[in-house]
């Protein structure tokens, strides 16, 4: 069985490693930061491999993604090797590797970028909104049907909402009583979790590239201008909706306190911060339709509920499938999904005007 540093020398890198620590606040993969004696800088990962179960396919999407974005930034005339995540190869010639001990990869470390767990400044925020709208808008002429699904359902709200009654039903971790106000919580919005899927279905909505994962922190920032490095964490990049990715930055990022807070009175949507991403958002992603422009500000709701149903639901199964760093980890971060849900309703009239407003409506 190989250690983080074992697996090291297996990739083609430049320099003699000299260490490799733990980084970063991902819940799903372990990812190490590997330093070189001449100053390279490298992550390596193992990918969850519970989570993730086709890896050959995760990594397939990644490697085509990564080489259209990088062609597109190098014809553009500038550094791929920072604005784009760049996966490094084995010595031979494979992407990544399984060992007992799980499957294994390696990207050049973006040097001199600032990864944000929340916005220092409400320009932060606008800037990730131009990150994840251009990242979009660069794949809007990618070949959608080259990718797998990595993930069935993904962001198939109904289909989450579904998953939790399931988890209600078998009750695992005999949780299921502590948590009655929550699953009410949840049931009583189960007609929203159909809308977004059923426009899917009926062609009201198109189909495109998306991120689907689109946390603060899975943006680079450059730490003295605070413009927008480079999209990272892209394990989950598929055919998807627009509103899943604007969706789910506002469910992260504009809201006023962490995603594991336990004290509730710190959890509000900033109207603010919603509107600087999406400022940011729609200046950079223009092809929207207008049934997704007029989706915007409902989606945010959606994203957020849809989280805290998993959340909730992992608590239930006794958390399997997020991270967890203390017990009821995954309540309290349900707790904040839920909270800040209950605040969209009350806020979604403005949440709406001002989408309207900056898409020229
Ligand atoms: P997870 O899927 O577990 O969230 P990520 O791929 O997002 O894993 O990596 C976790 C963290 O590691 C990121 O939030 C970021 O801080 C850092 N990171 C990942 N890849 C890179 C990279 N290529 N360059 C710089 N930092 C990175
Ligand atoms: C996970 O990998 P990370 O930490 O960026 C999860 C997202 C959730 C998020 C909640 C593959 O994201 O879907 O929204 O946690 N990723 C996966 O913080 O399930
Ligand atoms: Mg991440």
């Amino acid at each position: 069985m190989l250690n983080a540093i074992d697996v090291v020398p297996l990739f083609k890198i430049v320099g003699t490693p000299v260490s490799c620590d733990p980084y970063g606040c991902g819940h799903i993969n372990d990812t190490y930061l590997v330093t070189c004696d001449n100053g390279y800088k490298y992550i390596l990962q193992r990918i969850n491999n519970k989570v993730f179960p086709n890896v050959e396919g995760l990594m397939n999407n990644i490697v085509s993604v990564t080489t259209f974005l990088r062609q597109k930034t190098k014809a553009e005339g500038r550094n791929a090797n920072r604005e784009c995540l760049t996966p490094i190869k084995l010595l031979n010639d494979e992407w990544y590797i399984e060992e007992k001990n799980g499957f294994w990869r390696m990207f050049i470390f973006i040097d001199n970028a600032l990864t944000l767990q929340n916005a220092e400044e409400p320009r932060d925020f606008y800037n990730a909104g131009c990150a994840f709208g251009r990242f979009q808008q660069m794949l809007a002429d990618f070949p959608a049907d080259s990718l797998c699904e990595v993930i069935e359902g993904f962001h198939n709200t109904k289909q989450r909402y579904e998953n939790l009654e399931k988890a209600i039903a078998a009750n695992q971790s005999g949780r299921a009583d502590e948590v009655k106000a929550e699953i009410e919580f949840a049931r009583a919005r189960k007609e929203d979790c159909a809308v977004l899927v059923d426009m899917l279905a009926a062609g009201e909505l198109p189909l495109r590239v998306t991120h689907n994962d689109t946390k603060l922190n899975n943006v680079l920032l450059d730490p003295v201008t605070k413009e927008p490095v480079a999209v990272i964490d892209l394990d989950t990049v598929m055919p998807g909706l627009s509103l899943y990715d604007f969706g789910d930055s506002i469910r992260f990022g504009a809201s006023t306190g962490a995603e594991d807070e336990k004290d509730l009175s710190k959890i509000e949507c900033d109207l603010g911060l919603f509107e600087e991403f999406t400022k940011g958002f729609l200046s950079e992603c223009r092809s929207l339709t207008d049934n997704e422009i007029k989706m915007l500000a409902f989606s945010a709701k959606i994203l957020t509920l849809e989280c805290g149903m998993r959340f909730l639901a992992d608590h239930i199964d006794g958390d399997k499938y997020f991270k967890i760093h203390r017990e009821g980890h995954n309540l309290d971060r349900c707790r904040t999904q839920f909270k800040l849900v209950a605040d969209m309703e009350k806020k979604m009239d403005e949440m709406n005007k001002i989408v309207a407003k900056h898409a020229g409506k």
